[in-house]
Formats: structure tokens, sequence, C-alpha cells
């Protein structure tokens, strides 16, 4: 029989971190724990895709750089607006992996400029603990597991990363396959319910299961809703899956 988990309500009770406390908000206020994955190539197709699915997801996923046309203007203003029509956060998977002060330049600088648009970023603790102080005024979501075939990631790996996520106060939540302690929120990629891989290392497990096995807080969907015929169907289909299955495992 599955444990029983904390609700949405529950954890905003207890989170401090304003980024937490606001994606839980969302997640209660839109009745939906989907972040779309929107790893498509062109601004068009970026907005396009988030404006379809903004209804249904408590944030967008952004891999910024593979973005063949970026322009602050043109990209990220109007993604901002859609974000906030919506009422989605956004969140850029870096998966930062440096020293504090280059992950500070690659986090401000550039042309992405992270700092400036992302409500929270992912990234890699391998740095140890003072490279995650430059996130200073986003959510940090710390890479603990990964969900493709082969990961480095084992058991004593995790164990040494999780300690870094929950001691640090810019940390809210870790991206893993497994459970996690409650007072992080976990996000879970990898999530299908049609494929149960993609010939490329990805490794699928479904919402029910992510959620029954993981007590999973937020599921990251990405071809599967932006590949598929019609995104803002699919993103309806999966947001009901994971509420669904959220709601079963309470
Ligand atoms: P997919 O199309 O649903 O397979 O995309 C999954 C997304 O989640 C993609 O952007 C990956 O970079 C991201 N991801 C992942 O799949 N697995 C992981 O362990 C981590 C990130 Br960390």
């Amino acid at each position: 029989e599955d444990k029983k988990r904390l609700s949405y309500a529950q954890k905003l009770d207890v989170a401090e971190h304003s980024v937490a406390r606001r994606l839980l908000e969302t997640a209660i206020a839109k009745q939906t724990n989907l972040i779309a994955s929107a790893d498509v190539m062109t601004t068009a197709e970026l907005l396009d895709l988030a404006d379809k699915v903004g209804p249904h997801i408590v944030a967008l996923k952004t891999h910024i750089d593979i973005i063949t046309d970026f322009d602050p203007d043109s990209t990220i203003l109007p993604l901002k607006d859609l974000a906030a029509k919506h009422n989605f956060m956004l969140m850029e998977d870096r998966k930062f992996a440096d020293i504090g002060n280059t992950q500070e330049l690659q986090f401000s600088y550039g042309i992405y400029k992270i700092s400036n648009w992302a409500d929270f970023v992912t990234s890699q603790v391998i740095g140890g603990y003072d490279s995650l102080n430059c996130f200073r005024n986003v959510g940090v979501v710390a890479i603990l597991g990964m969900s493709s075939k082969g990961t480095l990631t084992d058991a004593a790996y995790q164990a040494e990363a999780l300690k870094v996520a929950q001691s640090h106060p810019n940390v809210i939540g870790g991206v893993s396959q497994k459970q996690i302690p409650e007072e992080l929120l976990l996000f879970t990629p990898g999530v299908s319910i049609a494929e149960t891989g993609d010939g490329k290392g990805q490794q699928y497990n479904t919402p029910e299961k992510v959620f029954a096995d993981l007590q999973t807080d937020f599921i990251i969907v990405g071809r599967g809703i932006y590949k598929a015929d019609h995104p803002e169907a699919a993103a309806l289909n999966y947001k009901i899956a994971g509420w669904n299955a959220y709601t079963a495992s309470l």
C-alpha cells in the first residue's frame, strides 16, 4: 500500500522560500502539477507552445540555449507576458555545474541573462555548497539523480548531493527518480504516458508510477506534449493524469 504524503497545502504551510510558495500556490490554484518542457528550437515555436499549454501548467521549463533565434526582446519579453497571462512560472534547466564565480557569470551575463527572467533554475551540486550562493534571487532545483540509463548519480552520490541540497537556503527542491525528504520539492522528468524510452537513453515512467512510488510533487513532460499532434490537448491530458495521480497518493 502507498504511503501517505503531504498535500500541496500542507507543504505550503511550512514552505519558506518565496519560489517554493509560489509554485505550491499556483499548483493549488490551477489544480496542476505539470511542468511542460519546451525543448523547441525557435522563438515562434516556444511562444506558440507556451500560449497553448499555459492554462494547464504550473511552470514552463526551458533550455534557452537550444533556441536558434534567441533575442531578449522578441523571445523573453513575450514569454514573460505569456507567463503572466496564464500564471505559470519559468524554470530554466541550465544544469549549472561549475565553480561559484563561473556560475555567477553564466547566470547573469552572456546573451541569455538568465537571472533577468527565470523564476528558478536547475543546478548540479557537484561544485559544492558555495557554488550555489550565486543564485540569490531565484530558487534552485538541485540535480540529485538523472532519468537516463547508466547515469552516474548512484546512491552514494545522491546521498551526498542531498546533504548539499538540504542545507542550502537557495535550494527549493531536487530532480530525482527517487523519493527525497518531504521538505524539498521533488521534480521528476522522464514521464510519459505512451513511451518507455526514446532509444537515446531516456527512461520513462507514467504519472501514476511517479506519484505512487516517489511521492513526487511535479512531473516534467517534454516530447509527450510538444511533439503531440495537439499539444494543448496533450497538456490537458497530462495535467489530469498528474492531478489524479497526486490525489490518489494522498
Ligand atoms: P522528454 O522529451 O519528456 O524526454 O524531455 C525531458 C526533459 O527533462 C528534457 O528537457 C531533459 O533535459 C530534462 N531532464 C531529463 O529528462 N532527465 C533528467 O534526469 C534531467 C532533466 Br536532470
